[in-house]
């Protein structure tokens, strides 16, 4: 028998049994700080994803909102009692700390029994998904993050029970076979990207919701010039068929904005600078003051595919930009308005399409809502005629009047067109490509465009025929998209069915075939319907 024997083995068994139980109460901590920093991780997850992606949905906010719904009111005067206006941040705190304590309470439970600390937080990862349905107006996308904060939550506390666990002696490995420190590490770690996470989340996200908040008390003023009602022969009523207005919630969405901007409509100021007499600045209560007027116009987007659906109608609120340019004065050698949003997109529109007495307005109003904020809020341009992304910034906050051969803007720097005219197309919305049909007489249908000239016939060819002429809807304007119709008469068998517009100077709509890069696709929709007898 050697003298070389293990420390512990000559301790008298009392001392063994006390620093045995020392290292249980220690690991105890580390597992509960182990479960504290999941949570952390995982709500620091759901704050970023809420504020880049899903904009709302912050787990922290949507449990605060149920718990001040389901607090009694006397205990809530008593909270505001004592706190008076930090009341929100008592209740944030009070949500923070119950976390906390509950995360740890987790860690402690997964080192014991595994996987009871888990499967804790998936209770409070449901209770978080519970409070995001609750929620008024809230859609299936605001339970992502309470969804996302648990499973992190889950998979660090696998993780951090797991490093926990290997600290602990072995035969083979005393100091067990993750040391102490790594563990350490990784537990504050875990806390620090956490929190880090929530501040920049809770820093991205508030512009947003403040903006949305100003959206939600804001009225829109009544226009000086109403537009005429629509006519009701605009409208043919057939299933399927795109409406002639877009609601707000189908318009059609482009933008380059990971993140919406949140504009304080009190802080929103517009700039006219660049090749101007006089520099020109506005603020949104002088924008609203003046008289506004309404204007029905069609947007498109100059990535539509032949057959696609970037494009949408509203009607439009907003003040001409021709009566601001009159104010600033353009220099007679400048051609271009390079508009910029406030996160820093940027539109190059002509001059001219500005001045020349079109409708092409600073927006503050669609459908009769304030400008949704994905649609630009508080304030947008809308040009007839032109692509969006030569003209229809979003979020716009300065003018630069210029020149096309001074200034560029987002999209031409990348490889699209300088000029963006709309180009002339149409689509069938009725029959759906591939669909079958009864035989007998099909009401085949869909819209046409050309803004700012105006769509003067359709005509609809099947099976590689004769054209026939299609039936208009009244127009709206010329700068709106027109509806169209054709009774088919239908036999058994498989059928093709193209398109083809007019324009109201009688230019006929090619059927090149040319994709969106650099200035809009051409080409005839073309579907293919299998008729039934
Ligand atoms: N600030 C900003 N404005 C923008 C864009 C953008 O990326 N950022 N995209 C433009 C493009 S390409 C189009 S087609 C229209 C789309 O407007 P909508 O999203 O309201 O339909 O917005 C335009 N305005
Ligand atoms: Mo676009």
């Amino acid at each position: 028998m050697g003298s070389g024997s293990a420390p512990e083995s000559t301790r008298p068994a009392g001392a063994d049994r006390l620093a045995g139980t020392a290292r249980k109460a220690g690991e105890s901590w580390r597992a509960a700080g182990a479960g504290a920093a999941s949570v952390l991780a995982g709500v620091g997850a759901a704050e970023l994803l809420s504020a880049f992606a899903v904009q709302d949905g912050s787990p922290i906010l949507v449990v605060g909102a149920l718990v001040i719904d389901l607090t009694p009111a006397w205990l809530k005067n008593a909270v505001i009692g004592v706190f008076g206006t930090g009341d929100k941040a008592f209740l944030i705190s009070s949500l923070a700390v119950v976390l906390l304590v509950g995360g740890a309470l987790a860690g402690w439970l997964e080192l014991r029994r595994p996987p009871v600390g888990r499967i804790l937080i998936g209770v409070g990862g449901a209770l978080g998904v519970l409070a995001a349905i609750t929620r008024a107006g809230s859609s299936i996308v605001n339970v992502v993050p309470s969804a996302l904060a648990a499973l992190v939550a889950i998979l660090f506390l696998g993780w951090l029970a797991g490093l926990l666990r290997g600290t602990r002696p072995t035969r083979i490995a005393p100091q067990g076979e993750v040391s102490r420190r790594h563990f350490v590490t990784a537990t504050a770690a875990s806390a620090a990207g956490g929190i880090l996470a929530t501040l920049i989340g809770q820093a991205i996200a508030t512009g947003y919701r403040a903006a949305s908040a100003a959206r939600a008390a804001f009225h829109l003023p009544k226009p000086a010039v109403a537009a005429p009602p629509v006519p009701a022969g605009a409208s043919f009523d057939i299933g399927g068929l795109a409406p002639i207005i877009t609601p707000n919630a189908d318009f059609y969405r482009i933008d380059t904005a990971l993140q919406i901007p949140g504009i304080d409509p009190s802080a929103w100021r517009l700039r006219i600078t660049g090749m101007v007499e006089k520099e020109v600045e506005l603020t949104f209560t002088e924008l609203l003051a003046l008289p506004l007027e309404e204007s029905v116009t069609t947007l498109t987007c100059v990535s539509n595919e032949v057959g696609g659906d970037l494009i949408s109608t509203a009607k439009w609120l907003g003040y001409p930009i021709r009566h601001l340019l009159a104010r600033a004065k353009p220099t007679s050698d400048a051609d271009m308005v390079l508009s910029r949003s406030q996160d820093g997109w940027t539109a190059g529109t002509p001059l001219e399409a500005l001045t020349d007495g079109r409708n092409a307005i600073l927006a503050v109003g669609m459908n009769g809502q304030p400008l949704p904020l994905e649609h630009g809020y508080p304030v947008r341009m809308v040009v007839p005629g032109l692509y969006g992304y030569v003209s229809a910034t979003k979020w716009v906050v300065e003018l630069n009047v210029t020149r096309f051969d001074k200034a560029t803007s987002y999209w031409t720097d990348r490889g699209w067109s300088e000029r963006g005219p709309v180009k002339l197309e149409s689509r069938i919305d009725v029959p759906g490509d591939g669909k079958q049909v009864k035989a007998g007489t099909v009401a085949v249908a869909g819209v046409a465009w050309s803004q700012h000239v105006g769509v003067s016939a359709v005509h609809v060819q099947i099976d590689g025929v004769d054209w026939q002429e299609a039936t208009l809807a009244d127009a709206i304007s010329a700068d709106t998209w027109r509806q169209w119709k054709y009774a088919w008469d239908a036999t058994p068998g498989s059928h093709t069915i193209k398109v083809r517009a007019t324009d109201a100077h009688g230019t006929m709509q090619t059927s090149k075939v040319q994709d969106v890069v650099p200035d809009g696709a051409t080409g005839l929709h073309t579907i293919g319907v299998s008729v039934v007898g």
